[in-house]
């Protein structure tokens, strides 16, 4: 049967802005308070799906979420008509009205962490959405994340859900950003990696001293049981405390796999040769054949890692065995890294050609291609399961990007987030493409 990775993009949604607020993501706080444009942020994630559908790959389309969440405001205490809730909160709390209106769903390698039915215990593909709860704007997620997933992927013969973790720092997830799959085919079964940066219980692993790390070794563990992973298919790594102190908050932005490969930086791990040997002997238990890319720190600086997102891009299987990088204009615009990215595509090694999109709207919070999407393997009724109003066609697209260029701003600040007609604007156009995607209601504001 045939099988395919499926790239499912998050579309940016109409209140995308600079909030500056994620603490230890350098470029969400070195732009906090700028202008946004989420019209042409929501474009330039669009170009970039079209732009994989048509080198023929199955690409699909993640809804966003409702923002401002005035749910989430009243939780909080604020009161009255949703237009009283967000003036309130405009004038008592302003920070918790910028949460609220955080377009951050679009990052939706953070939506959850997924399995494939060739890996899973039942012969399903599990999808278990992130808690995010390292940061209250994200932490609002995963409810409305959870319905949207359930809706794009229904049928229970192939697809099971679960339920965030319990949302406490101790089982602090963060979902497919610090999760990796390799495999010889994607139909076959693989090992699944799970990168974190603490341990919740464990003193004996060390911890960052300046910034967070989100995702805990007890959250990774308990996505492995859910999804009910065997022993043999699963390694655990430490993300080297070091780099999240220089701004690599996900292990994405330091490491990327795909198929047998790893690409991944001198200083993202500790412990880095017990996990390549054990990725190489798990792998080859399954017939595959482990290959690790490492981008050496006198090539490539770990400031440079973070301000290019090098390794935030996408590593894609062309149809003759060898691989692609999507990744941000931020590379070409870095000397050393559009070097060596020259000499790996020349170097006749398994990555032979680099394409590069702008997403500067994205990147200006932190988020480079492989943020933007949630990666699912599929075989062919798998994919025939899905709810096929969420795949990507040129139709779709045209009826997308008239939906942005009708309902999105152009320019969105701090003091745009307090006026009640952009909540009825977001309620009126998310209407719309519950309709556009046949999703059925999956917003609060559809089912309360
Ligand atoms: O969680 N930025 C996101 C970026 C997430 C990137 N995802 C991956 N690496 N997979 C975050 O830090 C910034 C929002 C703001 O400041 O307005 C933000 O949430």
């Amino acid at each position: 049967m045939k099988t395919f990775e499926v790239n499912f993009d998050g579309l940016v949604g109409p209140t995308h802005n600079y909030g500056g607020l994620s603490y230890g993501n350098v470029a969400s706080q070195s732009n906090s308070q700028q202008a946004s444009n989420p019209r042409e942020a929501a474009l330039q994630g669009l170009a970039k799906m079209k732009a994989l559908m048509e080198m023929g790959f199955v690409q699909g389309v993640l809804a966003p979420q409702e923002r401002p969440d005035v749910a989430a405001l009243r939780r909080l205490g604020f009161a009255g008509s949703d237009a009283q809730v967000i003036e309130q909160a405009a004038r008592q709390a302003m920070p918790l009205l910028v949460a609220s209106c955080s377009a951050s769903s679009m990052w939706v390698a953070n939506a959850g962490t997924v399995s494939p039915s060739a890996d899973t215990a039942d012969g399903r593909v599990h999808f278990t959405a992130a808690n995010l709860n390292c940061k209250y704007h994200r932490s609002i997620e995963h409810p409305t994340t959870s319905r949207v997933l359930g809706a794009m992927f229904a049928d229970d013969r192939h697809f099971a859900h679960h339920a965030a973790l319990p949302a406490v720092a101790q089982f602090g997830d963060e979902g497919a950003a610090n999760h990796t799959r390799f495999c010889r085919e994607y139909g076959e079964a693989g090992v699944e990696f799970f990168v974190f940066g603490r341990s919740a219980f464990d003193t004996r692993y060390p911890a960052p001293q300046k910034y967070p790390a989100r995702q805990t070794l007890e959250a990774s563990q308990a996505v492995a049981r859910l999804h009910g992973l065997s022993d043999d298919g699963v390694v655990y790594a430490q993300q080297n405390p070091a780099v999240i102190d220089q701004g690599v908050f996900h292990n994405d932005v330091i490491a990327v796999g795909n198929g047998e490969v790893l690409f991944y930086h001198e200083d993202a791990f500790l412990d880095t040769d017990r996990v390549l040997a054990e990725l190489r002997d798990k792998l080859a238990l399954r017939g595959g054949n482990f290959q690790a890319i490492c981008v050496p720190r006198a090539q490539v600086s770990v400031d440079d890692a973070v301000r290019s997102y090098l390794f935030n891009s996408q590593l894609l299987s062309r149809a003759d065995g060898s691989m692609m990088l999507i990744v941000p204009e931020e590379c070409r615009k870095n000397e050393r890294v559009w070097q060596y990215l020259q000499g790996l595509t020349a170097s006749g090694g398994r990555v032979r050609e680099v394409k590069v999109f702008d997403l500067k709207q994205s990147m200006q919070n932190g988020g480079g291609p492989a943020c933007l999407r949630l990666r699912v393997a599929l075989n062919e009724s798998e994919l025939a399961a899905v709810n096929p109003g969420v795949i990507m066609t040129a139709p779709l697209y045209d009826t997308l990007t008239q939906w942005v260029e009708r309902h999105y701003r152009d320019s969105l600040r701090e003091s745009d987030l307090a006026d009640p007609q952009l909540l009825l604007e977001c309620r009126t156009a998310l209407d719309e493409l519950t309709q556009i995607l046949k999703l059925g209601s999956v917003y609060p504001f559809q089912i309360n």
